[in-house]
């Protein structure tokens, strides 16, 4: 009885949320749920998520990540924790809030899955560049 803390201690923050964010050892979490493709080479991080997640660029485009968010976020390339299917996008890497920063060029056509290295398994901060 000397010991009631560790009985009122919170469940581990995976069993709160939706299974697909307890992958355990996978280093394939779940896709996002992607809007449909729009036009564009800004992307905008809320705390709701990035906005849009699923975009259009020309072949060679950069794509400018800004932090609206109040918190860091870390922008990397698919898949976690390689970073290797388009390396450009590792350019942006850690941003603070308010701070914004471009992928390199964008020269391979091909599809761009990115996250935030520092929350990967949230889809809210997953997304896809379709570089054609
Ligand atoms: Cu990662």
């Amino acid at each position: 009885m000397h010991n009631l803390k560790r009985v009122l201690q919170p469940l581990p923050l995976c069993v709160l949320l939706a299974a697909t964010a307890c992958g355990g050892s996978s280093s394939s979490p779940a896709s996002p749920v992607l809007t449909a493709a729009v036009q564009t080479t800004t992307i905008t991080i809320t705390a709701a998520g990035v906005s849009p997640n699923n975009i259009d660029v020309a072949l060679g485009a950069r794509v400018l990540f800004i932090n609206n968010d109040s918190r860091s976020h870390n922008m990397t390339s698919d898949p976690h924790p390689d970073h290797t299917d388009c390396p450009a996008i590792n350019s942006v890497g850690f941003l603070q809030p308010g701070q914004q920063v471009q992928t390199g060029n964008l020269n391979t056509a091909r599809t761009c899955g990115y996250h935030d290295h520092d929350d990967p398994f949230n889809t809210k901060f997953r997304g896809t560049i379709n570089i054609k």
